[in-house]
């Protein structure tokens, strides 16, 4: 159990935090959510903002306001917060007082991640093959 300030035991239990854009929401992103709220008894979302995504690279095709619609309709899903920057992980961390942070392993090792085991774990659990959104998109597009 994750204890809050006052030393009181925190009512969520075991606080699990992912990261991600979550673009044209499919299966892949569902068994993932799934499989992280396994692993504790709260998941929260950090979602990357439309500005955020413009850092890594990415635009969505869904605004941040209906991806975070989206996930705050999945079961698994207890809180969506914004992804701003690489560097709120920590604050993202303490602040919700997370117990594991969770990635699919195309994040393995990534120092992004990695420098938060003396704060909390961090798990990569394996990417569902065969669906990606940027697939979606070209599959559409014919
Ligand atoms: N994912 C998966 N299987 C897929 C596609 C995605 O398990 N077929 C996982 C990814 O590994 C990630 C999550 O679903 O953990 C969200 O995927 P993206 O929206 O592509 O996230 P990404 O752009 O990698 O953002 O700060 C970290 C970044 O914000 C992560």
């Amino acid at each position: 159990m994750s204890q809050d300030g006052g030393g009181q035991l925190d009512k969520k239990g075991r606080v699990v935090l992912t990261y991600g854009t979550y673009d044209l929401l499919h299966f892949g992103h569902i068994r993932l959510l799934k499989r992280a709220s396994e692993l504790g008894d709260y998941l929260i979302v950090a979602l990357s903002t439309e500005e955020f995504n413009k850092l890594k690279g990415k635009e969505s095709f869904f605004s941040y306001e209906v991806r975070k619609e989206m996930l705050e309709s999945i079961r698994y899903v207890d809180l969506v917060i914004p992804e701003t920057s690489w560097e709120q992980k920590r604050s993202d961390v303490i602040a919700h007082h997370v117990d594991v942070v969770v990635m699919g392993d195309d994040w393995q090792d990534n120092q992004h991640f990695e420098n938060l085991r003396d704060l909390c774990e961090v798990v990569y659990l394996p990417r569902t093959t065969g669906i990606s959104t940027t697939e979606i998109q070209r599959d559409i597009r014919g």
